[in-house]
């Protein structure tokens, strides 16, 4: 088969309906690296999507359960090997600034904001995890609207880019690494960057499956492997993502101060129960033995001084005040509602993941404080529509946005509301579309 007819069948596989429009945009994406690289020979082609989480927000990291859905929209990477050692990277959208440097086991992270970051990362990661190097590459980034990643709307553009970035790596190279390791060193890359996530986003981009979302326990077996299983999504019900927008600037403090937050908790609890080492550990002891051991706020600093330390988080300081209690309690209760969520969708128990999802927000915004206004006015707005199951904001939180289970009679009406709403309390304007879960990361060619 040609290149053109191995691609036309990927495409048909991985975007089904679709596929008509994915054919114009790859053969866009084709002409564009050969007008700047010069020709198309030896091309690869790779692709990775972006997610929505359903439910089980702040868990991964602390070992619980989530429940992502691979996007149908994706991030796609047009590459070729080069001689020289050079990693020589564009993107279609001229806001991001073409990247260069050279393959290297340690590789000078660049400034931060630097989209360039997450391939410097990968790269570094991957070439320590197989103690080589890959060789020097061509690469063009192809995430532009409509069918690119939203950025910063908590839909895990960057894990996209990363994940897609790491095979595409991996492909030029020659490298064979199992999935899950795959994931967990795609989640290093992200470290790499300076956010200590967890590995929900890379597992739903590699393991997305069409139509289903994933049931993941990020805690891992002794041996290292996950229990996940899919899940087909409801057919009585659309699953509705509404973008604010808007993306808070602080987000990634924020983010780590979380994480900070947990980590003290569990210093805290293994005072008590010394073989806690995650969040997870204490999901079997019911949260009134467990509140009474955990203070409402409390500084980095009177930590220290207890002996307790949190690890390596960028950006805390030692005067930040952790709302440990409630960030915690988030988190036990999340882990629930998550088994209720395979519980209801496993019997089509609409009106129940409805409420889990509303419950779910509830903490997110009281116990977990990641919500913000312009959040509140879409659930707000999204719980006004008559028929709608159950609203909840998805993602890390601070902007990005929120997913609603919506009745396929309702959606016109939903669109309207939420849109009209948003723009008359906010002045600004809500993109709403339907989350149809996309298939996992491939090589396409
Ligand atoms: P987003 O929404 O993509 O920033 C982050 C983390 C996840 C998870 C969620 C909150 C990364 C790459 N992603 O996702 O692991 O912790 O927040 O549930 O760190």
């Amino acid at each position: 088969m040609s290149m053109n007819e191995l691609l036309t069948s990927a495409i048909d596989t991985i975007y089904g309906a679709e596929s008509a429009a994915q054919q114009t945009r790859y053969q866009q994406a084709i002409e564009r690296f050969r007008s700047h690289f010069g020709d198309s020979e030896h091309l690869r082609i790779i692709r990775a999507p972006g997610r929505v989480n359903l439910i089980g927000e702040h868990t991964d990291y602390n070992h619980g359960y989530v429940m992502p859905a691979a996007l149908d929209k994706d991030v796609v990477i047009l590459a070729r090997s080069r001689a020289d050692g050079i990693v020589n990277m564009h993107n279609v959208e001229a806001s991001f600034a073409p990247i260069q440097f050279p393959v290297a086991e340690q590789v000078p992270i660049g400034p931060v904001g630097d989209w360039g970051n997450y391939v410097r990362g990968v790269v570094q990661i991957f070439s320590q995890y197989m103690q080589k190097l890959p060789p020097g590459m061509d690469l063009l980034v192809v995430s532009e609207p409509p069918y690119g990643v939203p950025r910063g709307a908590g839909l895990s553009s960057s894990t996209a880019f990363t994940v897609a970035t790491a095979m595409t790596v991996c492909s030029l190279a020659q490298w064979t690494v199992e999935p899950e390791e795959f994931i967990r060193l795609c989640s290093d890359s992200e470290w790499y960057v300076g956010t200590r996530g967890g590995i929900m986003d890379q597992f739903a981009s590699v393991f997305g499956e069409l139509g289903h979302a994933l049931f993941l326990d990020c805690r891992p077996t002794t041996a290292g492997y996950y229990r996940y299983q899919s899940l087909p999504l409801p057919h009585e019900a659309n699953l509705l993502v509404v973008d604010s927008g808007v993306h808070h600037e602080n987000a990634r403090g924020e983010f780590n101060q979380r994480v900070a937050a947990c980590r003290a908790g569990v210093g805290l609890l293994r005072k008590m129960h010394p073989t806690v080492t995650h969040l997870r550990d204490v999901q079997g002891i019911p949260w009134q033995q467990l509140e009474g051991l955990l203070p409402e706020s409390v500084t980095v600093r009177d930590l220290q001084q207890q002996g307790l330390e949190l690890g390596e988080i960028p950006g805390l300081d030692e005067t930040t005040a952790l709302r440990v209690r409630a960030c915690c309690r988030h988190v036990w209760t999340e882990n629930q509602r998550v088994i209720h969520a395979v519980d209801a969708l496993e019997s089509g128990d609409i009106v129940g993941l409805g409420h889990l999802l509303t419950a779910a927000h509830r903490s997110a915004r009281d116990d977990y404080s990641i919500s913000c206004p312009e959040l509140e006015v879409l659930i707000q707005s999204a719980q006004q529509v008559e028929g709608v199951f159950g609203a909840r904001l998805t993602g890390a939180g601070w902007g990005g946005c929120i997913i609603a289970l919506v009745p396929p009679h309702a959606i016109a009406t939903f669109q309207q509301n939420v849109q009209d709403f948003y723009f008359a309390k906010t002045g600004r304007t809500a993109n709403v579309f339907p989350c149809r879960a996309g298939s996992g990361a491939s090589v396409m060619i």
